[in-house]
């Protein structure tokens, strides 16, 4: 192979959310996306910069984006002349952090490789493990425990295979019970987003009673030695998603047992070719994953569905129908789940997805052609 890019084009989208979703760190009512479009011989590739609008879940927010993709990615990546798809992450890895806007750059051009071998994204991942995946909500925390029982009770009859609930201090051991006196059978899991330290060690034991499939991310965002500890005195499997920023982190991590599972986002780990290392050390290890969200458009959650095809994508990931945030989606079909809560992949070249251009179009804040 060998690829060439020609030119990027960035676009800044404004896509209002459904509905609020709150996590520890706050509330987000609308997004702010940026995309990255690589195009090589009049051919493009799409790739979704992950990051919040809000550096609260990384260091990066879409104002961190928009000038280092300009003054850094796209001029290390124009006209050069990448012998493989392994060298793209490569060439911006001296960028000390900002993972998910060089992996929305490097998921771009694997998207572009992917069209101009006329096959479909996951071909090119060399992924292809399952013809479906298999998929999971995220709840946010609500204004109260009924409101959450009725999500819970609208996404489990939507087919959803398992629950993750946010938590925080103040909306966790109590809720999770009442949560479990309601749905005594469900595979229910929670996600703390950073939000304890060691300090609520005998708290969070409390949550062991639950016999929840996981706990995800209790301690802080760059922590994995605490985890360790935590993971030791808990009987509730420990998932780690913030920490696990590199292959190598997640070997350490598996090393020192702060964690029995790991959630795998294409952009956290920089795209995705380090998305494979990652699910590569996690395999041999027989630590099992899950695709993560980040509250994706429909260009990031088809490269989800690529990447949840790996073999070690055994549980059910974060990645749901496009319905569920979105009123309408910049991709055409949006992503649907069947009543058995599973994703059909697609067949179709690159992301396997059309694009609604008009639409899309209609969403562009700002513009930048780089060339
Ligand atoms: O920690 O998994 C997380 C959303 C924003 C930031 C962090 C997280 C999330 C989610 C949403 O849980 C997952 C989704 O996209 O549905
Ligand atoms: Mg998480």
């Amino acid at each position: 192979m060998g690829i060439k890019v020609d030119q990027i084009v960035l676009r800044h989208i404004r896509m209002p959310l459904v509905h609020f979703f709150e996590t520890s760190f706050g509330r987000t009512y609308e997004r702010d996306i940026i995309l990255v479009e690589a195009i090589a011989d009049g051919v493009s590739g799409w790739g979704e910069v992950t990051a919040g609008e809000n550096p609260f879940y990384n260091e990066e927010w879409t104002g961190s984006i928009w000038p280092l993709l300009i003054g850094y990615i796209a001029p290390r990546i124009l006209r050069h002349e990448f012998a493989s798809l392994e060298d793209v992450g490569a060439r911006t890895a001296h960028i000390r952090g900002h993972n998910m806007t060089r992996g929305g750059a490097e998921a771009a051009i694997w998207d572009l490789q992917a069209r101009l071998n006329n096959e479909p994204l996951w071909k090119t991942i060399g992924a292809g493990a399952r013809r479906e995946i298999s998929c999971g909500v995220s709840i946010g925390i609500q204004d109260s425990v009924p409101q959450l029982l009725q999500k819970i009770e609208t996404e489990l009859a939507a087919g959803y295979q398992r629950i993750k609930m946010k938590i925080k201090p103040g909306w966790d051991v109590d809720v999770i019970r009442q949560v479990r006196q309601r749905f005594p059978g469900i595979k229910l899991m929670a996600d703390a987003n950073s939000a304890y330290t060691l300090h609520d060690i005998d708290h969070l034991k409390r949550l062991d009673e639950f016999y929840l499939m996981m706990i995800e991310q209790p301690l802080a965002h760059d922590d994995i030695i605490d985890h360790a500890v935590l993971q030791s005195k808990l009987e509730t499997p420990i998932c780690l998603d913030e920490c696990i920023r590199s292959a190598h982190h997640a070997e350490q991590a598996i090393r020192l047992k702060a964690g029995r599972i790991i959630n795998i986002k294409l952009g956290r780990v920089g795209g995705f070719a380090e998305a494979k290392r990652v699910h590569d050390v996690c395999q041999e290890n027989a630590i099992p994953v899950w695709c993560g969200g980040m509250l994706e458009s429909g260009i990031g959650r088809a490269h989800n569905i690529a990447l949840s095809t790996l073999p070690d994508f055994t549980l059910p990931g974060d990645v749901s129908a496009s319905k569920r945030y979105w009123k309408r989606d910049i991709i055409v079909p949006p992503v649907e789940v069947t009543p058995k809560g599973a994703i059909q992949v697609s067949d179709a070249p690159g992301f396997g997805y059309e694009l609604d251009t008009d639409y899309l179009e209609s969403l562009v804040v700002r513009r930048e052609v780089l060339r």
